[in-house]
């Protein structure tokens, strides 16, 4: 499923490549002008090009620039200075949809996120599933773009040598390979550590790093704040983020990530405000089975999660993802019997026992995806196939569909992944989770030898926003203090009759949006 994945991706990167370039009227012409064939984006930082604003480059009028300027404050000063130790996620600009809804408050693109403007950045690490990298050094602004680049990967053969191939010019460019020892595990986790010379930040988001990723689709990021410089005799008391980040960090056993474990070391994260969930491959046992996946949930919520009398009354979990693996015959296989029971811990529960909450699964339906901004091509990235969805159809009744007026983005088709626990009227949320995690046991781990052992994939890395208080309040715009959003609108709307999950190896000929069909091969 991997390398047709990839494949599928490579295939819609082109065209978008092209439009991702900045361009500027004080460039000098290109001398083939229209007739221009070239796609590395370095060519277009450099030349311009008629054709240009044709293809969508932003060109925007002078009193934009301004606009821009205070957009990139307004970033760092909610960041940087807010008064709740718990920031909220962001949702990626989307081309195509309302200005208010890529307000600043709001939404963020890569390239406010690596803006000289969030710190001087001195070298990054950036991990991640698919990258194209010509594509990120554009993104990266002129004066950093020769800083050090660890980009993490999982790779292997044909990819590997397509990945070694594309880095090969950019000598600030370091590959390192995660070790993926279990077969159809992937190295699914986005996340970016940008150390600048006062600090460090961490980035954890859903996006791959290809243009199409950031261009007309849902994704979700959680930006820290500028960790700070320990003092030399600083006490060194590690909090939860910090030593969870070391541990994953340290789980990749490879001597390419020593420098940034050593940073990591050296920075005061007490202030993260989330804690990390993640996952990484093996067969976790013993105490380290509660360190990862579903069973880290387990362990965070029966510490820290909402009480039992005031959520057994009825406050539902809602699972919202791209991509659903093999989850078994029946409900009460993994999805309920595990991992669903993990989810309903309550404070003071035992690790073993607990009352399942009731279940919705936000998931797009063919037609969501017929009407989205990308058309069918949307359907890309949603790699759910038919082998699966014919086997476990228990789902649909579950389902809800992609909905999300509230963030302007229901033709933004989802690739954020969120899991939360909300009250029955969808005001109150007690606990939200943006991950890189899918709803598969590869993500998330199957116990294993009557529960001894807990088997998981892939590498995943999210980070899970608790109340300071009993709960946050469901806000419909800019969430303040004690208040969080969901992407999508609540009440949710349940599948009818007549709706299927997108299946995407599955063919569709009536013309989606674009006037295009769906005949995969
Ligand atoms: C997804 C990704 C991705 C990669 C692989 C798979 C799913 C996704 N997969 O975009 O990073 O199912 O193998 O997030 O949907």
């Amino acid at each position: 499923m991997d390398s047709s994945l990839s494949r599928k991706r490579s295939l819609l990167e082109d065209d978008i490549a092209s439009s991702s370039a900045s361009t500027s009227s004080s460039l000098p012409p290109c001398k083939y002008g229209s007739e221009c064939y070239r796609k590395n984006p370095e060519h277009f930082a450099n030349f311009s090009h008629p054709d240009d604003e044709k293809f969508g480059v932003d060109v925007p009028p002078k009193k934009l620039f301004k606009k821009e300027d205070d957009d990139l404050t307004s970033y760092v000063d909610s960041i940087d200075h807010a008064t709740s130790p718990c920031l909220p996620f962001y949702l990626t600009k989307v081309t195509g949809i309302e200005d208010t809804y890529n307000r600043p408050d709001f939404a963020i693109g890569i390239k406010d996120i690596l803006s000289p403007s969030m710190g001087k950045l001195e070298a990054s690490a950036q991990f991640n599933y698919m990258f194209d990298v010509p594509w990120l050094i554009e993104q990266y602004p002129a004066t950093f773009r020769d800083k050090p680049l660890l980009l993490v990967h999982g790779d292997q053969r044909e990819a590997l040598a397509k990945l070694r191939c594309e880095a090969d010019p950019f000598p600030q460019v370091k590959l390192m390979q995660a070790r993926l020892e279990i077969m159809y595990g992937t190295h699914h986790s986005k996340m970016m550590l940008l150390a600048y010379e006062d600090g460090l930040r961490v980035v954890i988001h859903t996006a791959n790093l290809i243009a199409r990723d950031w261009h007309q689709k849902s994704q979700g990021v959680w930006i820290s704040r500028k960790f700070p410089n320990l003092s030399k005799d600083a006490d060194t008391v590690q909090t939860g983020f910090k030593t969870d980040l070391l541990d994953y960090l340290s789980a990749y056993q490879n001597k390419g990530l020593s420098e940034w474990i050593e940073r990591i070391k050296q920075h005061d994260l007490s202030q993260a405000g989330v804690r990390l969930v993640a996952s990484v491959p093996g067969a976790h046992c013993g105490r380290d089975m509660l360190k990862w996946g579903h069973m880290k949930m387990r362990k965070i919520l029966s510490q820290h999660g909402p009480t039992s009398t005031m959520v057994n009354s009825g406050w539902p979990i809602i699972g919202q993802f791209s991509s659903i693996g093999s989850l078994g015959p029946t409900s009460s296989h993994w999805l309920t019997g595990e991992w669903l029971a993990s989810l309903s811990s309550t404070r003071g529960a035992s690790i073993t026992v607990a009352k399942t909450a009731k279940l919705h699964l936000v998931f797009p339906t063919v037609e969501n995806v017929k009407n989205s901004l990308e058309g069918y091509m949307a359907g890309g990235s949603i790699p759910y196939s038919s082998q699966n969805a014919q086997k476990q159809s228990y789902l649909t009744n579950y389902m809800c569909h992609w909905k999300a007026a509230v963030t302007g983005r229901t033709r933004a088709s989802p690739h954020i992944k969120t899991y939360a626990r909300t009250s029955d009227d969808y005001t109150k949320l007690s606990w939200l989770l943006l991950t890189s995690a899918n709803l598969s046991k590869a993500a998330w781990g199957g116990l294993e030898k009557k529960g001894t052992q807990l088997k998981i994939r892939s590498y995943e890395i999210g980070v899970l926003f608790t109340p300071e208080n009993e709960s946050y309040s469901i806000s419909t715009s800019t969430p303040h203090s004690g208040q969080m959003r969901l992407p999508y609108d609540v009440p949710l709307t349940s599948y009818s009759a007549s709706d299927c999950p997108w299946v995407w190896n599955n063919r569709y000929l009536q013309p989606d949006c674009l006037g295009q069909v769906w005949t995969p091969s």
